[in-house]
């Protein structure tokens, strides 16, 4: 009897216990509508083609692209979608993608670049679509600032005057975009003495660093040295890859010569 008692006693705990279980198991009908959210599609994902018509402090790091005027992206989507376009995660921009899914031209201000690099992304959503995955990111660099001399290294044995400059700078010597000022020595004052084709000629070792070298012996300018870069016109100017150019002249002083 006492055993029949326990047996029926384990048999109700274990009914409750089941009955409980089943009191926490969710009604079908909610894990439906959870699963309706999940599955609405995505758009599919559009990708970007280029940025254009960009003002010219737009450079893109993986090409030597230069734009002119505020960055605007063109790209190849779904049609009919809403294209978003994000830079830094953050939505700026928003348009359309055409009846043939071609993005034209959707523009971005500046105001919302910051100098340094950049990563701009676009996503499309269509009418009962969820908005799609990101495209493939396009990093570009936004430079705003005018180039500057980093730090100039004078070397009265090689007789030369190393300039640095705080990034690349136009050197191209022919179709460049820009002036290509740094590589003009009518453009570089050394200890106040100007320079010209007839005192100097001009060499670099990079888009960031050119070299001078006098047909006078460096060390015989003086000792209290100093390089600067004359602004003389727009036309003659020193820019850098984004187009910025400064407008007065940049004094570089406490060159030292080995
Ligand atoms: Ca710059």
């Amino acid at each position: 009897m006492k055993k029949l008692i326990i047996v029926l006693m384990v048999v109700a705990v274990a009914s409750f216990l089941f009955v409980g279980c089943l009191g926490v198991t969710p009604p079908v009908d909610d894990v439906d509508d959870v699963d309706d959210v999940v599955d609405v599609a995505k758009t599919d994902t559009p990708f970007i083609t280029g940025i254009g018509s960009g003002r010219a402090t737009i450079s893109l790091s993986s090409t030597t692209t230069q734009y002119t005027s505020n960055p605007a992206v063109v790209g190849v989507g779904v049609a009919g979608a809403i294209i978003k376009v994000y830079i830094n995660d953050v939505q700026t921009g928003v348009g359309s993608s055409g009846n043939g899914g071609a993005i034209e031209s959707i523009g971005v201000t500046l105001a919302e670049l910051t100098e340094g690099v950049n990563e701009l992304y676009i996503t499309a959503t269509q009418p009962g679509l969820a908005e799609s995955d990101p495209s493939t990111k396009y990093t570009f660099t936004y430079d705003e600032t005018d180039p500057v001399i980093a730090s100039v290294v004078a070397d009265s044995t090689a007789n030369t005057i190393t300039v640095t400059f705080d990034g690349p700078v136009e050197t191209a010597t022919s179709g460049a975009s820009f002036p290509y000022g740094a590589m003009d020595p009518s453009n570089w004052s050394y200890n106040g003495t100007a320079l010209d084709s007839d005192t100097a000629t001009m060499s670099k070792t990079s888009s960031t660093v050119v070299v001078i070298t006098p047909t006078t012996q460096v060390a015989s300018f003086g000792t209290a040295y100093y390089i600067t870069l004359v602004y003389t016109s727009a036309d003659q100017a020193v820019y850098d890859l984004a187009g910025n150019y400064n407008t007065i002249d940049v004094t570089y002083a406490g060159i030292t010569v080995p």
